[in-house]
């Protein structure tokens, strides 16, 4: 069992149990041109969260230890997006049409994929998820339970919509989470900040908040 500094009180858990889960680090979201800058974004919010996400996923990786990808998209066929949150913002372009780094949040796209600097090497799982949440219509949950995986250590973007819902859905289930501070991002400084407040206010409703390089140090020393 490692104990690392953690708000709202320290976060005790077994690496073995422990899955560090990254939320859609795609293209669309944080890459100049992509669908997040098209919406009048700024980009380089999301991007600070690249080289401590790297170095996180290189101790959790160097330790043999869990690590799981998602990303936020639909069927070609889009017959999983519904058609509220296609309308939804009232934008001439929407999810599913013809975007900057192809069609918008469909599988298979280029925007739709992992950053080249986070890309999942074999044996780590994608989850494709067509809603904000992770859990919610995908296989994560049986994932989770035949690896025998009791926490979660989520790191991702954007920290107040899909960070935040995964870990609402997550915590309904059973999982003790820990989110990585500097491991997240929001277009919305203020809403990052809100969003961690959040999970660690009222002696942790949802969960725990620390910074990558308390896991990093605690990983190292085994
Ligand atoms: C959003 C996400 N914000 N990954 N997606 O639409 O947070």
């Amino acid at each position: 069992m490692i104990a690392i500094a953690a708000e709202p009180y320290p976060f005790e858990f077994e690496p073995a149990h422990t899955a560090l889960l990254i939320i859609d680090m795609q293209r669309d979201f944080l890459e100049p041109g992509g669908f997040g800058e098209m919406l009048g974004n700024d980009v380089s919010q999301l991007r600070r969260t690249i080289e401590p996400n790297q170095r996180l996923l290189a101790a959790w990786r160097a330790a043999g230890l869990m690590v799981m990808h998602t990303r936020e998209g639909h069927r070609p066929d889009l017959a999983d997006l519904p058609p509220a949150k296609k309308i939804r913002g009232r934008s001439a372009t929407c999810i599913g049409d013809a975007g900057p780094m192809g069609r918008i949040l469909v599988r298979g796209e280029a925007g739709h994929d992992i950053i080249p600097a986070l890309y999942p090497v074999p044996g780590e799982p994608i989850i494709d998820k067509p809603g904000k949440g992770a859990f919610y219509a995908t296989s994560l949950g049986r994932l989770l339970a035949d690896k025998g995986i009791a926490n979660l250590l989520v790191c991702g973007v954007t920290t107040e919509v899909c960070v935040n819902t995964t870990v609402r859905e997550a915590n309904d289930r059973g999982y003790d989470c820990l989110v990585v501070r500097d491991c997240c991002g929001s277009y919305f400084p203020h809403f990052h900040d809100s969003a961690l407040a959040m999970v660690a206010a009222q002696r942790g409703i949802f969960g725990w908040v620390a910074d990558s390089s308390q896991l990093i140090d605690a990983i190292g020393r085994g």
